[in-house]
């Protein structure tokens, strides 16, 4: 089994802890209860576009994972790798257990993750955690908000409503089955 200790696993986030990806991240590993220690490096000063930082993850951007000597980036692989080296019973699950169940949580994952872009480029998080004025919204960021159904809301209780049907549960990313 795959042990965490403090000193071999680290993440790196953005000194600016606005991003999302990063957040998806630091949630996993503090929903998994590993222990880590978060590296935070100015993007401004270029930090991450080191070699010794870039060359090891890849893409170099901001989350990326150290344990040990293995580098992962990009925010889902990191959360799929932490699952599954820190599995249950000795860690909480993050995603369900049942294959279709988990297929589901990564559909709403990927979707949030690449659907939704105008519309986080319209309103970035700094808007929302750092008080920044929101520019006006873009016609492909209303779009992306409307959904397919025309209406925001309409668009969010459909979603629900499928989610409810087919689980049982008002949201897709708690599994009832958690150890
Ligand atoms: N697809 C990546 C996106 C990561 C990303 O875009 N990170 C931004 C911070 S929010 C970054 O590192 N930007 C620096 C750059 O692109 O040079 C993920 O899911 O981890």
């Amino acid at each position: 089994m795959i042990r965490a200790m403090l000193e071999d696993l680290v993440l790196y986030g953005s000194d600016h802890y606005t991003s999302p990806y990063v957040f998806s991240a630091f949630v996993t590993l503090k929903e998994k209860k590993v222990p880590f220690r978060l590296e935070v490096l100015s993007l401004e000063k270029k930090e991450h576009e080191r070699p010794e930082y870039a060359d090891r993850t890849y893409t170099g951007k901001v989350p990326a994972l150290r344990h040990g000597d293995f580098w992962i980036a990009e925010s889902s692989a990191i959360d799929e790798y932490v699952e599954e080296a820190f599995p249950p019973p000795a860690h909480p699950r993050m995603y369900p257990e049942d294959p279709r169940e988990r297929a589901r949580v990564r559909m709403v994952q990927a979707f949030l993750r690449s659907d939704l872009v105008p519309l986080r480029q319209a309103r970035p998080t700094s808007t929302f955690f750092l008080g920044e004025k929101p520019g006006p919204m873009t016609d492909a960021a209303r779009r992306r908000r409307r959904g397919r159904t025309g209406s925001d809301v309409a668009y969010r209780s459909r979603f629900q409503n499928r989610i409810s049907a087919t689980s049982g549960r008002t949201s897709p990313f708690i599994s009832p089955t958690r150890a």
